[in-house]
C-alpha cells in the first residue's frame, strides 16, 4: 500500500465556457457548462484537502481542452517537460503553460520531435511507461524517454488497446506495485512483476483513477470499484465526472502533480 509517490504541488486551468466543444470520438453530446465547472471545483476542492500546493491558470477560450492540463507537460520533482499534444487543436496550448511551469521548475525540457499526450504517460515507483496511441506516436515515445533519462527516468515503450483514447484511460497506479486496469490492459508486458487488478464489469471508465499521497480520487458512479478499493484498505475521495466524460476525460487529466 506504498505510496507510490508523494506529491505536494498541483497545477490546473479553470475551465472556459468553450469546453463544451471539447474533442470527443463518439460525436456526443456536448457536457453542460455549469456542471463541468462543478466537477473541476470538486477536484480543485480535494486537490487542496489533501494539502497540495495549488497553481490554478485562468480559463483559455481558444483551447477548449485546455483545462486538461495532464496532456501539454509531464512534472517531476526534479524537472518539467512540455510535451507537443497529438491533436492539431491542442497543441497551442503548450505556450500558455510554459511560464507556469518555468516558475516552479528550473530545469524545464521540452519535447521537439513526435508527439505525446500526458495522458499517455504513467509513471511508476520505478519507471515510466508510455503508451503508444492515436496521439503518441513512436518519434515522440522514444524523444521522450530520451528526455526522461535526461532527468533520471527510465521509460518503457506500450501498447494502448484500440479504441481507448490515452494509455492512461484503461489504467491508473493504486500503490507502487498495484495496477488497476481495463481488461484490455491487463496482460501488458509492461506490468509484468506488478499485481494488475482488473475493473469490475461495465466499470471499465474507473480505471482513470488518481493517487495523490493517501488518498484514491475515483468516478463517484463506480461504486463496486469504491468497494474494491475499499476492501484492500485505500482511503477513497469520488468525485463526479459525468460531465468531463462527455469530452473523454477523467481524474488524472486535470492536473499535474508534483
Ligand atoms: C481530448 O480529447 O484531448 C480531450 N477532450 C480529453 C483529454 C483527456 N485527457 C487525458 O485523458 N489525459
Amino acid at each position: 500500500m506504498t505510496a507510490p509517490h508523494l506529491f505536494t504541488h498541483a497545477l490546473l486551468r479553470t475551465p472556459a465556457p468553450s469546453a463544451i466543444h471539447g474533442i470527443r470520438a463518439d460525436g456526443g453530446p456536448d457536457p453542460d457548462f455549469a456542471g463541468l465547472a462543478a466537477e473541476h471545483d470538486a477536484y480543485v476542492s480535494a486537490l487542496r484537502d489533501l494539502d497540495l500546493d495549488l497553481t490554478i491558470l485562468p480559463p483559455l477560450d481558444a483551447f477548449p481542452d485546455a483545462l486538461f492540463v495532464e496532456d501539454v507537460a509531464l512534472t517531476f520533482a526534479n524537472g518539467a517537460i512540455l510535451l507537443r499534444p497529438g491533436a492539431a487543436t491542442r497543441a497551442g496550448e503548450v505556450d500558455h503553460i510554459r511560464e507556469a511551469l518555468a516558475a516552479h521548475h528550473d530545469r524545464l525540457l521540452e519535447l521537439t520531435a513526435g508527439h505525446v499526450d500526458g495522458g499517455d504517460v504513467l509513471r511508476l515507483a520505478d519507471r515510466v511507461v508510455i503508451g503508444l496511441s492515436a496521439r503518441t506516436d513512436r518519434a515522440g515515445a522514444e524523444a521522450l524517454a530520451s528526455l526522461l533519462a535526461d532527468l533520471g527516468y527510465q521509460a518503457e515503450i506500450a501498447d494502448t488497446p484500440p479504441g481507448v483514447l490515452h494509455f492512461k484511460t484503461g489504467c491508473g497506479l493504486i500503490d507502487a506495485e498495484t495496477i488497476f486496469a481495463v481488461p484490455a490492459l491487463a496482460g501488458c508486458p509492461q506490468f509484468a512483476g506488478l499485481e494488475v487488478v482488473v475493473t469490475p464489469p461495465g466499470e471499465e471508465e474507473a480505471a482513470n483513477l488518481l493517487r495523490i499521497n493517501d488518498t484514491i480520487l475515483v468516478g463517484d458512479r463506480w461504486t463496486a470499484t469504491h468497494a474494491l478499493l475499499a476492501s484492500r484498505g485505500f482511503a477513497i475521495r469520488p468525485l463526479a465526472t459525468r460531465q468531463i466524460a462527455r469530452i473523454d476525460a477523467g481524474l488524472s487529466c486535470m492536473s499535474l502533480r508534483w
